[in-house]
């Protein structure tokens, strides 16, 4: 079977976690390691690479390595923005965002990725405090998706957010593995 390079750890609704919507400790102490552990992970995929290695696209047609760390930013500062709503509104409606065209703003294009990772560090040590802090009712406190028109869980947010972040980083090891990198 040909590698999914979009995929590379296969699509959310494929891992285990998320199909239970049930709380349960041990996943959501897992997921919260996960997070916690995300911005040294990510930092630790893009050591040693250089400018023309962060500049590679990790597909064909698909974003350079500098783009997904913006990314990852850009993704996680909305999730923070998520989780303190649902916790602090009655199933507020949150804002989805052209996550393509952000990628294509000059902030993404002109600023180092140290200065993502260090924002990553500092957001998810805000985001985790929460996280951990929440309590085991609240997991099932909503946000109303506006495009998706549903109600989405807080557990199912924690379980796309650990995922999203493993996925962009397979993204950058991949490409490191082809290339001998
Ligand atoms: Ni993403």
């Amino acid at each position: 079977m040909s590698e999914d390079l979009r995929y590379p750890i296969g699509k959310l609704d494929e891992q285990s976690f998320t199909g239970k919507e049930a709380f349960a400790e041990d996943l959501k102490k897992t997921a919260i390691k996960e997070i916690e552990l995300l911005p040294q992970l990510i930092e630790n995929a893009v050591l040693n690479l250089d400018e023309a290695q962060l500049n590679a696209p990790y597909r064909p047609d698909g974003w350079t390595v500098k783009q997904v760390v913006h990314h990852v930013a850009d993704s996680h500062i909305n999730a923070y923005i998520r989780f303190k709503l649902g916790l602090t509104e009655n199933n507020p409606t949150i804002k989805p965002y052209e996550e393509a065209l952000w990628a294509e703003l000059s902030d993404t294009k002109n600023i180092s990725i140290n200065v993502s990772l260090t924002l990553l560090h500092t957001l998810h040590l805000r985001w985790v405090e929460v996280l951990k802090n929440i309590k085991d009712e609240e997991w099932q406190r909503t946000v109303f998706h506006p495009e998706a028109k549903k109600e989405l869980t807080l557990w199912r947010f924690l379980a796309t957010y650990s995922w999203h972040g493993k996925h962009h980083i397979a993204h950058i090891t991949k490409l490191r593995e082809r290339n001998g990198w």
